[in-house]
C-alpha cells in the first residue's frame, strides 16, 4: 500500500518541490489548498506535476478543515509549510502571522493529537528564530533563539509547540530549523528572486533598475529542492528528533548582486541598483550562518548546489521566462 502524504503551503515554493520528492517515492500526495480566486498552481505546473498531487480545500487557521483533512486521509506523514512566509510583511500583518504561522500550527499538531497521533510530523522552523544570535559567528541547534520579527516570534511558538507535543504527547512530531532556500520557485518579493528577476528584465532591456533595502546583509543560501530532501529524511529517523539545515556559507545582498549581474555579462551593477529605505526592516537579521553537522552525521544530508550554482540557476530560469513572453 502506498504511503500517504499531506502537505500544508503545497503551492509554495517547498511545496511544490517536496511534493515532487514524494511521488518519486511513490507517496500519495496530498495538498491542503486555500481558497482564492485565482488559485496559484504555477510551482507545481513548472515542476510538472499539478495532476498528480491531489487538493483538499482548507485554510490553516480552520480547525474544521484540518479535522476534515486528517480524519479523512488519515496521513502516514504531515508537512507543515504553510505560512505567512514573508519577514518583511509580517510588521503589517502582525496578528495574521501569529494566527496562522504559530496559532495554526498548533491546530494541526491538535488536531493529530486526538484523531490520529500515529502520523508523523514536519514542522517547517527557521533561522530567522536565531535573530543576530552566533556562537563564533555560526548558528547550530544549541545557539539561544533571540527573534526578530514578528514572522519569527510566531514561528518560534511553532518551534516549540512542536516539540511539546513530542514530549507530552510522545508523537512523533519534529522541528526543521532551515535556513534560506532558494530556487526558480521562489516567491517574487524575497531578495534573491527580485534580484534575478530584475537583473533579467535589465538584460533583457524590459527593466532599468532593481529597488532594494540592507544590501550588506549575510544569508546562507541554499537550494530548495536539496532542502526538502532533509525534510523528508527527517520524517524517516528511528527517533524523533529536530535539526538544523544550512549550507554551511554566507554571503551579502552585494555577493549575489556582483554573481547574478556578472552571469549576464554586466560587471557594475552600480547605476542599476537604488537603495529604498521602504525596503528596509524594522528589525533586521544581519547574518545568518549555519552548521549542519548533526543532519550531515545523522540524516546523511548534505547541500549539493552552491551559492554561485543557485545564482546562474535562478537567472538562467528568469531569463527564460521573460524572453519567452517578447
Ligand atoms: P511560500 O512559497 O511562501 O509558500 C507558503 C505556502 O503557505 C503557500 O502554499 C501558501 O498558499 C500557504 N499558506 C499561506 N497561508 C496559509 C493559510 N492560512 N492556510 C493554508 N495555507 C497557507 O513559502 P516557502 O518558501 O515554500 O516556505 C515553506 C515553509 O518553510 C514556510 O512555513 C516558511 O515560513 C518556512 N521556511 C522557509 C524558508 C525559505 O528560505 N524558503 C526557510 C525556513 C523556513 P497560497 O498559495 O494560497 O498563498
Ligand atoms: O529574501 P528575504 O526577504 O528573506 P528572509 O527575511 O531572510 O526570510 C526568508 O528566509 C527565512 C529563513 O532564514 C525564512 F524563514 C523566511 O520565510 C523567508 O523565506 O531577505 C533576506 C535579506 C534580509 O536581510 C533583507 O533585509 O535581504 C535583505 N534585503 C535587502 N533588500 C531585502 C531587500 N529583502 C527583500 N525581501 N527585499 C529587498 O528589497
Amino acid at each position: 500500500m502506498k504511503k500517504i502524504a499531506l502537505v500544508t503551503g503545497i503551492t509554495g515554493q517547498d511545496g511544490a518541490y517536496l511534493s515532487k520528492l514524494l511521488l518519486e517515492k511513490d507517496y500519495d500526495v496530498y495538498g491542503i489548498m486555500r481558497r482564492t480566486i485565482n488559485r496559484s498552481f504555477e510551482n507545481l505546473e513548472t515542476l510538472g506535476i499539478y495532476d498528480q498531487v491531489n487538493f483538499i480545500d482548507g485554510d490553516l487557521t480552520d480547525e474544521c478543515s484540518l479535522i476534515n483533512a486528517i480524519k479523512t486521509l488519515r496521513p502516514h506523514e504531515v508537512y507543515n509549510l504553510a505560512a505567512q512566509s514573508f519577514v518583511g510583511v509580517s510588521w503589517d500583518v502582525p496578528i495574521l502571522t501569529a494566527e496562522v504561522n504559530a496559532i495554526g500550527t498548533l491546530k494541526l499538531l491538535n488536531t493529530i493529537r486526538y484523531i490520529h497521533p500515529t502520523a508523523r510530523f514536519y514542522q517547517a522552523s527557521t533561522s530567522e528564530m536565531f535573530g543576530n544570535s552566533h556562537e563564533n559567528g555560526l548558528q547550530t541547534e544549541e545557539t539561544p533563539f533571540h527573534p526578530r520579527s514578528p514572522y519569527a516570534i510566531a514561528k518560534l511558538y511553532a518551534h516549540w509547540i512542536t516539540i511539546n507535543h513530542r514530549e507530552s504527547f510522545g508523537m512523533y512530531a519534529v522541528s526543521g530549523i532551515l535556513f534560506n532556500h532558494e530556487s526558480p520557485l521562489r516567491g517574487r518579493e524575497f531578495v534573491t528572486r527580485k534580484i534575478t528577476e530584475g537583473v533579467a528584465r535589465i538584460k533583457l532591456g524590459i527593466g532599468t533598475e532593481i529597488r532594494l533595502g540592507n544590501l550588506d546583509a549575510k544569508r546562507d543560501w541554499g537550494f530548495a529542492g536539496d532542502y526538502v530532501e532533509a525534510m523528508w529524511r527527517m520524517l524517516q529517523q528511528a527517533e524523533p528528533e529536530d535539526f538544523l539545515i544550512s549550507t554551511g556559507e554566507t554571503h551579502t545582498v552585494r555577493e549575489f548582486l556582483d554573481l547574478a549581474f556578472a552571469h549576464v555579462g554586466i560587471p557594475d551593477w552600480n547605476p542599476y541598483v537604488k537603495v529604498d529605505p521602504q525596503f528596509m526592516r524594522p528589525a533586521d537579521v544581519f547574518a545568518l550562518h549555519g552548521h549542519s553537522g548533526k543532519a550531515k552525521e545523522k540524516l546523511g544530508w548534505e547541500p549539493k548546489v552552491h551559492f554561485e550554482e543557485l545564482v546562474k540557476m535562478m537567472v538562467d530560469a528568469d531569463m527564460k521566462r521573460l524572453a519567452k513572453k517578447m
